[in-house]
């Protein structure tokens, strides 16, 4: 994967959660402002399942209060607080920024935007809240990864503490990361039933959570990453989940793996198809990925490309990789017998 930015780079660990003790200050002398510290992503040991997730995603801190994300997996993530004053911005793309990136420690304000820039492998971004209301976070690299922050007056009451966010992020992300385990046993049975021409392209599942917020589960791996055929015979990808987008790419990674490259071609149900005749062609089945689905008042989504079929012509041992999530190890190989 090209990196979107360049990130400090910390050995890849698993951060788990952060414990802030809670410090009372002595009568008299002034607390210093309160922080909340949270995690943005949880993964698996191997890295191919991902939960792409604020954990928790809903917060209650009060004015003057400051929220800190730790950056938890090798997936980049950015926390991001769209400006929605004088009228909600229009989601930007992530290379865009929202335009770039904020310093850390930024004030969140509502009429300007707030951007960590994509992040990873153990960086920390901070956000301070100096009025009160309510701020939507997102994720500018992931569809639906979302957030809240309700930030409450001096004089209510916090309904929870930094143990119980604590308590909830550990929850969110063993049950994300054991949804993971079941899909991509959902996904491996899959590949036993069906036949050895077909191969998931990863999968994932949306899930809901309170304060209006969604988490998204992913699987990013090939399920059945080796696939056997025969001169002339047709292998199948497909992508099993929503938001995710995979590629199917052999040779050379392109700079921009969002189109198909040159000589892939539409089969009449929709689905991309290349062919390719030697290990050393260079072709990228562009984004693989369901539309977003259907919300009143906007126009009906297109139709979205989940397939592609690569026909072999020759015999070999041919290597591919998915170009956004190779990092994490989604690769796999096609062996064609004569
Ligand atoms: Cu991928």
């Amino acid at each position: 994967m090209k990196r979107l930015l360049l990130s400090v780079r910390f050995p890849a660990v698993f951060c788990g959660i952060v414990v802030m003790a809670t410090l009372t200050a002595p009568p008299g002398v002034p607390e210093a402002a309160a922080q909340v510290q949270v995690t943005a992503g949880a993964q698996s040991g191997d890295k191919g399942n991902q939960a792409l997730a604020f954990l928790p995603n809903e917060l209650w801190i009060h004015v003057g209060e400051s929220v800190t994300w730790t950056f938890a997996t090798d997936e980049v993530h950015t926390v991001t607080f769209l400006r929605t004053v004088p009228a909600p911005q229009i989601r930007p793309p992530i290379a865009a920024g929202c335009p770039g990136t904020t310093p850390d420690g930024s004030p969140e304000t509502s009429a300007s935007c707030i951007n960590s820039g994509a992040l990873a492998s153990g960086a920390t971004y901070t956000v301070q809240f100096p009025t009160a209301g309510n701020f939507k976070l997102v994720c500018l690299v992931h569809l639906a990864m979302t957030g809240v922050v309700h930030v409450l007056n001096l004089s209510e009451t916090l309904p929870h503490d930094q143990s119980f966010y604590d308590h909830q992020a550990k929850r969110d992300s063993d049950e994300l990361l054991a949804d993971g385990r079941r899909l991509e046993g959902r996904g491996i049975e899959t590949a036993e039933r069906t036949s050895e021409n077909e191969v998931a392209a990863g999968i994932s599942e949306i899930v809901a959570t309170t304060g209006g917020g969604v988490h998204i589960e992913t699987v990013m791996r090939f399920l059945r990453d080796k696939t056997v055929v025969h001169v002339g015979d047709t292998v199948e990808w497909t992508n099993l989940g929503p938001l995710v987008p995979h590629t199917v790419t052999f040779g050379i990674e392109p700079a921009d793996p969002m189109p198909p490259s040159a000589g892939v071609t539409v089969d009449s149900d929709g689905t991309r198809h290349a062919v390719i005749g030697s290990p050393t062609d260079n072709v990228n089945s562009g984004f693989l990925v369901a539309a977003p689905q259907e919300r009143v008042g906007f126009p009906q989504s297109p139709q979205a490309v989940t397939r592609f079929r690569v026909t072999f012509t020759s015999p070999g041992t041919y290597n591919y990789i998915c170009a956004l999530h190779d990092d994490l190890g989604m690769t796999g190989k096609v062996i064609v017998l004569p």
